[in-house]
């Protein structure tokens, strides 16, 4: 097996598995040949910003990947904002990359800046988010977890601990990231079959940990939020901040307010081991070597799946014990 297949080796490829051709994106550049003719690949990457345990772990993934391959790595931190990550895609065409690869904050408004980037035969490859744009040749393909799989995970287990019946909180991720929308929508979704099951409050903690807390302080404060017996946060940042603001308030969190988030990252799997989380579905940030071996294989002019999917498992209290040993992140 080459790196390829080992990465992709267990990784689903979803949906119409349409195999772009490089040959769509037009532009006067010839894709691979950097890789081709021995020199040095460049790749620009936007990466999000720093605002979650997860999002540390995928850029430090990122990071080591490109240089373990010796691919140059032009990474761009947008501090959460779609404005820098829109100037770092132009600086990345000024800079004539061979690739570019980014993680978009939200779904819409990309459709202008990713024309540029095709009109200069740049290929784009997204990771982690996906955009919502009515061109499909304005990016070749899209690495990353189903979102609304996580969601429908994170209520099927919120139902069997519950027996069916929760007055939930949900913390929302940032407005309009895709994995927000679609973490809501499975989580709804999978509601519908429980009519017990009731989100009471809902609203957006920005996937941070310090918002997660201030968002959980005020619903403590209001009636509805009182009455709160589980917590549905779109994160384990925000879960943690949670787990805060109910210790603070004499809640009982892991206990009597049963708390499942989305991520897995190693503070989740402390937070079960303590007995104040329940639950995390696992988002796998460690995107690098897929990445990297999709880039090489677009810069080689090679067609890769449309939609890279990566395979993800769910994890209770009980495991987390055993299960924290093998976490790499
Ligand atoms: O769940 C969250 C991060 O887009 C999957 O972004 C990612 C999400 C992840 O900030 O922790």
């Amino acid at each position: 097996m080459n790196r390829w297949t080992n990465a992709t080796a267990g990784v689903l490829a979803l949906g119409a598995m349409v195999c772009v051709s490089l040959g769509v994106l037009g532009g006067g550049r010839q894709p691979g040949g950097a890789g081709q003719s021995g020199r040095k690949l460049v790749v620009g990457f936007a990466q999000i910003g720093a605002e979650s345990a997860w999002r540390t772990a995928n850029t430090e993934s990122i990071k080591s990947e490109a240089a373990r391959r010796g691919i140059e790595l032009r990474f761009s931190d947008a501090q959460q904002k779609q404005e820098n990550q829109i100037r770092a895609l132009r600086t990345f065409i000024a800079q004539g990359v061979d690739v570019i690869a980014f993680a978009p904050v939200v779904e819409t408004g990309w459709e202008p800046v990713l024309r540029e980037v095709k009109q200069a035969g740049i290929p784009v490859i997204l990771t982690d988010r996906t955009v919502d744009v009515s061109d499909d040749s304005l990016f070749v393909t899209f690495i990353g977890a189903d979102f609304v799989e996580e969601g429908r995970r994170a209520a099927r287990w919120l139902a069997k601990a519950t027996g069916g019946k929760a007055l939930i909180a949900e913390l929302q991720g940032t407005p309009g990231a895709a994995p927000a929308i679609d973490r809501k929508k499975g989580f709804e979704e999978a509601l519908r079959e429980h009519p017990e099951m009731r989100i009471v409050k809902s609203q957006s903690g920005d996937f941070t940990r310090a918002k997660g807390k201030e968002v959980m302080e005020a619903f403590l404060k209001s009636p509805e939020g009182r009455q709160i017996t589980a917590v549905y946060a779109h994160n384990d940042d925000m879960a943690l901040g949670a787990i805060q603001a109910l210790d603070e308030a004499g809640r009982n969190p892991g206990k009597d307010v049963l708390i499942v988030s989305i991520d897995g990252v190693r503070g989740a799997f402390e937070a079960m081991i303590a007995g104040k989380l329940n639950c995390t579905v696992e988002c796998n940030p460690l995107i690098g070597p897929l990445l990297f071996d999709t880039v090489e294989a677009v810069a080689a002019g090679k067609t890769v799946p449309r939609r890279i999917v990566t395979p993800e498992a769910v994890f209770e209290q009980a495991q987390a014990a055993e299960a924290i040993k093998a976490r790499k992140y």
